[in-house]
């Protein structure tokens, strides 16, 4: 099963992005997929689509486009809620000890990394950052 994550520019910046992948990678994780973007604020708009009318939608979308970030698609058994249980509570102060928020993320907001929240959301986020056919492509008659 798979899920996406999204390494934000928080982390980009502070250069955390080795750390957060080792410590992905150390979790189990196959990362499948995995590229550096800007978004444009239309895409961080639509990326987040469901917060348009929370308080927070402009402050994240100006965050979210403020530099890169690092989407990748993550393979493990149960991946979504493997993946969430990975990274911790949205914000740091009360994420669990040990998790991937605790250890790098600034605030509630700039807190590191994004995973995917359900199944139907994992599928929608991963063709919002790659395609079907790069992603079969990737993985095709590899050696070993
Ligand atoms: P999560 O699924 O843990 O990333 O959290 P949410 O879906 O609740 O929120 C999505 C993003 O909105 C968070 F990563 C950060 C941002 N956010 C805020 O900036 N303030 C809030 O009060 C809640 C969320």
């Amino acid at each position: 099963m798979y899920t996406l994550a999204i390494i934000k520019p928080d982390a980009v910046k502070s250069a955390k992005t080795g750390k957060i992948i080792a410590h992905l990678e150390e979790a189990g994780f196959v990362i499948r997929a995995a590229r550096m973007v800007r978004l444009t604020r239309a895409e961080a708009e639509a990326f987040y689509e469901v917060h348009r009318e929370r308080g927070f939608f402009r402050s994240l979308v100006e965050f979210m486009t403020s530099g890169p970030c690092c989407p990748m698609v993550l393979e493990h058994e149960d991946a979504v809620r493997y993946l969430r249980e990975v990274i911790g509570a949205t914000d740091p102060a009360e994420a669990a000890p040990g998790t991937i928020r605790k250890l790098y993320a600034e605030s509630k907001e700039r807190n590191a990394i994004h995973a995917s929240d359900s199944e139907e959301n994992a599928a929608r986020e991963i063709r919002f950052f790659f395609t079907e056919a790069e992603l079969k492509r990737l993985w095709a008659d590899r050696l070993g």
